[in-house]
Formats: structure tokens, C-alpha cells, sequence
């Protein structure tokens, strides 16, 4: 069943696996054609000398249905005969890629090496994997996720899964942000849209490296901005948001999320699980690892606003 009150254009700024599944949410709900993910690029990483944008091919697989939604990332039934002969070799195998995954940043990369955009070649992936939604990267520019820690400065996906984001966080960085121009169609979405989503994303991680880049912010002002709680019962569903939160001196919970976002987002969805949380909130089911509820959570988090 499709929403009552079909909204105009929604535009979701996501990344990681709790943004995919509320894409993938929204746009059961409302339709692929309503739905324009802009997607964090500060995770994106050069591996054995590809490039590798892991939020962005999180919501691609996930739209295109291939995603192992076990692990909450790559490719399902996946090989790794190649990354076993790279290792052999003495090449980077920190980063676990799949044969399949690896098909998609060699043709990725090869069309950037050509001189072709990042956004244009999300476009081309979208367009072979048969993905209607639009997704667009934040930026064609580099925009880099660095995490201050008490071992130093460390790149996000070294963090993340070099070191198993064991090190406290101190501080974050978005390396190439204040240079970084928003990629093509962005800002366009931004204006035309009836509604924009703040996904329950981690917010240090996925959200704020959007927001760093300058213009984007901008485009969403006098907008109707939701931000969807990425906590339930102060926890969250995956990733080490809650402890972030902690050891950057904010709430682990909704009330925290909705300080740290403050002004830039009107409204606020939370889980029942933390209705009353913060006052003025709108309440919706937002737990939708399971891919059969995101109809009815994108349905419910559409009437929650509209
Ligand atoms: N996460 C891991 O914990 N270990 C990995 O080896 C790993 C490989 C990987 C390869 C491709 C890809 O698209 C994602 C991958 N991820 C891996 C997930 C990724 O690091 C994070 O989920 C996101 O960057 C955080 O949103």
C-alpha cells in the first residue's frame, strides 16, 4: 500500500546501512521516482588502487537487492578469490573486497581514470543495475572523514576497520570539505524538494561530512527538514554511534541527536521505543533491518510528517 499523502520530491541525506534501509524505505513507500539519496563520499577510500565509495554502494546494492543484509555490506554470495591472490601477492587485504564488489570498482575506477565524475558514474551504475532512485554523491570532489583519536589522526575507513573503531573519538575532520563543491543536480534537488530527510545515519560519519560541504547547508534553509532518530532505546541498531556520542560529550540518545542537529532540522522521528524522549518529537517504528517492514516504516514515517 502506497502512502495517502504522497509527498512532492523527498530528498534523504544518508550513508552506512541505516541510510540505505530508509532509502530503501521511502522509496517502497512512495515510489523510486519520488526519492533522491544524497550520499556521504567522506568514507570513500583508494584500495589495491581502486576507488571504493562504500556508502554509496551500500544504497546501491540495497535498491538493487544484492546487498548482504547480513553483514550490511558488499555484494551477497560473494567470492574473494581475488583479494586471497592479492594477499598472496603482498597487496592491501585489511579491506575486505569481494569478487563481485571488486567488478564494480574496477569499472567505477576505470571510468573515472577516463576523466568521468563521480556523479556521473553513480548515474552509469545506477543505470546497469537497473536503480531508479537517484542517487548522487555529495560531492565529485574529495571530501575525507578523518577521526582524531588519542593514537593520533586516523583516515576513516582505517578507524573504522583497520583498527575495528576500537580508539575513542575526540574530534572529526572533513579533509577537502571547505574546497569541495556540491555535485551536480544537488543543490537542484535540494530546491525542489518537498521534503528532506536526515537519514538515521550516524550523524559524525554520514550526515555532517554532507553538510560540511559548503552550499549544501544553504539549500536547506526554509526547507521541511526531518531528522530520524539513528538511536532506538539509546542504542544503536549497529556501529559504535552511542559511545561517539559519549566520548564527544553529547547524549547517547534522541535528546542528543535532536541538540546536535539543533535548528537545521525542524522535526524529529523517534522510535516508539523513545516516545517522550524529547518533547515535540513524532513518533514512528523505525527499526527496519527486516527488508519486509520497510514498506510500512516508510509508510509511517510519511504520515508521522505529512
Ligand atoms: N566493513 C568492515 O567492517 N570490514 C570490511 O572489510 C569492509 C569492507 C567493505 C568493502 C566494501 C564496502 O562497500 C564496504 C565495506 N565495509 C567493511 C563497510 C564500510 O567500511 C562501512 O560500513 C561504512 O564505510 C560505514 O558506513
Amino acid at each position: 500500500m502506497r502512502v495517502k499523502h504522497k509527498p512532492g520530491s523527498i530528498v534523504v541525506l544518508c550513508g552506512g546501512l541505516g541510510g540505505s534501509r530508509f532509502v530503501d524505505a521511502l522509496r517502497l513507500a512512495a515510489g523510486d521516482e519520488q526519492v533522491t539519496a544524497l550520499v556521504n563520499v567522506g568514507d570513500d577510500v583508494e584500495i589495491l588502487g581502486l576507488h571504493v565509495s562504500p556508502d554509496l554502494d551500500t544504497v546501491l546494492y540495497t535498491l538493487a537487492g544484492l546487498l548482504d543484509e547480513e553483514r550490511g555490506w558488499g555484494v551477497s554470495y560473494e567470492t574473494y578469490g581475488a583479494l586471497e591472490m592479492a594477499e598472496r601477492l603482498g597487496g592491501e587485504s585489511w579491506f575486505t573486497l569481494g569478487d563481485r564488489d571488486l567488478g564494480l570498482h574496477l569499472v567505477r575506477t576505470g571510468l573515472m581514470r577516463a576523466g568521468r565524475p563521480l556523479s556521473e558514474v553513480t548515474r552509469h551504475l545506477c543505470e546497469r543495475l537497473a536503480v531508479r532512485v537517484r542517487l548522487l554523491p555529495a560531492s565529485d570532489d574529495p571530501v575525507r572523514t578523518v577521526v582524531e583519536t588519542p593514537a593520533g589522526e586516523l583516515p576513516f575507513q582505517t578507524w573504522f576497520v583497520g583498527r575495528g573503531h576500537a580508539d575513542p573519538v575526540t574530534g572529526l575532520r572533513y579533509e577537502g570539505a571547505e574546497a569541495a563543491r556540491p555535485a551536480p543536480g544537488v543543490v537542484e534537488a535540494l530546491g525542489a524538494a518537498d521534503l528532506v530527510f536526515l537519514a538515521p545515519s550516524n550523524p559524525f560519519t554520514s550526515v555532517l561530512p554532507i553538510l560540511a560541504v559548503p552550499g549544501i547547508p544553504e539549500a536547506l534553509t526554509a526547507k521541511h527538514v526531518v531528522a530520524v532518530s539513528p538511536l532506538v532505546g539509546g542504542r544503536a541498531l549497529r556501529g559504535p554511534l552511542a559511545e561517539m556520542m559519549t566520548s564527544l560529550g553529547h547524549e547517547p540518545g534522541p535528546r542528543g541527536i535532536a541538540e546536535l542537529y539543533g535548528d537545521l532540522a525542524g522535526e524529529l522521528v523517534v522510535d516508539p521505543a523513545d516516545a517522550g524522549s524529547v518533547p515535540g518529537a513524532l513518533v514512528a517504528p523505525i527499526v527496519m533491518v527486516d527488508p519486509a517492514v520497510r514498506e510500512e516504516v516508510g509508510r509511517a514515517v510519511l504520515e508521522a510528517v505529512s
